[in-house]
């Protein structure tokens, strides 16, 4: 008679039996599918503008805005190589627009954000009106619109796509067109959505254009920032966060879009902030000033000076500190209206 097999060889047995059936044991993988706390993949990382933008230009060099479709260079997270994603939720890239080109018009489910890293007088055309960009300024493009972005003036323009594109291909949710004209037909004069949208007033009747997201296409940059600057001489400074605002949809108060978050904050000069952690990892764009960032998880500590267009993420979970002995402004973006919309999300202040 053959000894009973030891549990341990019993549970492999099992185990290689119910494999064809496509069968895993859960009490092996419990522990990781609900971690005691988030256990993102993702690291802290750091692109200095003066290293990304040769690269840039060479890219202007190689490849037209119409050949690419859109010419960018994607901030991908150092542990998501591969999958285009600088947080498991979101996308994030550089693009560039040559004067005298079209990036040509399409539309797509996925989301997208603008923020204008460098340069002036490149459009971005949304549902017949087109946008001037300026340094600063926050562009949406709502899902499913037609979008193209051109450039008439004269000297290079860059700027920070924020996409929910990962978030959408986790929920199989994608579609997209190509447009029949390149460049679509303006409809509506420039400033026709500001005036409607952004001046603390709006249409007499119910209206939401864009369904969830915003109306107003572009939030300028000199109204946002003198909003702080206010702030800043007016109200006590926040001792994590210094003086920070998040954009706002003029239609609900809500975010402006509904898969991702969007601020404006300005750290006075001398500051030197306390740490927080939050579940919505977040991407940085330094839009003046100088300052460090740092970012720490299991007791390993990252920093980085940043100055003017230099871009980093802060990964889920991991704490946080800013400090600025001169100022600075920074954007940032991350997933937090699905955290809220899921009543997830969670933030610890350290004191
Ligand atoms: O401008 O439509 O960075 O569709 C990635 C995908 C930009 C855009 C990106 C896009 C766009």
């Amino acid at each position: 008679m053959n000894a009973p097999l030891p549990t341990a060889q019993l549970r492999q047995q099992l185990y290689r039996d119910m494999d064809p059936h496509h069968l895993t044991p859960l009490w092996e993988v419990l522990h990781a599918l609900v971690p005691p706390q988030p256990n993102t993949p993702c690291v802290p990382a750091f692109w200095k503008y003066a290293d990304v933008r040769p690269y840039l230009m060479r890219a202007g060099e190689v490849i037209t805005a119409e050949e690419a479709v859109r010419r960018v260079l994607i901030l991908e997270n150092p542990k998501l190589r591969g999958q285009s994603a600088i947080t498991q939720s979101l996308y994030a890239g550089l693009q560039l627009i040559l004067p005298g080109e079209v990036a040509p018009s399409h539309r797509h489910t996925q989301s997208a954000l603008r923020f204008i890293v460098e340069g002036s007088g490149a459009y971005t055309a949304v549902d017949g009106e087109r946008t001037t960009m300026k340094p600063g300024d926050f562009i949406i493009t709502p899902s499913w619109t037609w979008h193209d972005h051109g450039h008439e003036a004269d000297r290079p323009v860059v700027w920070l796509d924020g996409l929910d594109i990962p978030m959408v291909r986790f929920f199989d949710a994608g579609f997209a067109q190509n447009d029949t004209t390149k460049s679509q037909q303006v409809t509506r004069s420039e400033g026709t959505s500001d005036a409607r949208f952004a001046h603390n007033m709006g249409p007499v009747r119910p209206v939401a254009p864009y369904g969830a997201t915003s109306p107003i296409f572009s939030y300028p940059y000199e109204r946002s920032r003198e909003a702080l600057e206010q702030l800043e001489r007016h109200a006590p400074v926040d001792p994590w966060d210094g003086t920070k605002l998040r954009y706002v949809n003029p239609l609900t108060g809500g975010w402006p879009m509904p898969t991702i978050g969007t601020f404006l904050q300005k750290l006075p000069a001398g500051f030197a902030g306390k740490g927080w952690r939050q579940t919505d990892g977040a991407v940085y764009s330094v839009v003046e000033g100088e300052g460090e960032i740092a970012i720490a998880r299991d007791g390993q500590e990252t920093r980085y000076a940043f100055g003017p267009r230099d871009h980093f993420v802060v990964p889920s979970w991991h704490t946080a500190r800013l400090s600025s002995e001169r100022g600075c402004v920074l954007f940032s973006f991350s997933d937090r209206p699905v955290h809220q919309a899921l009543g997830i999300h969670n933030e610890e202040r350290l004191s």
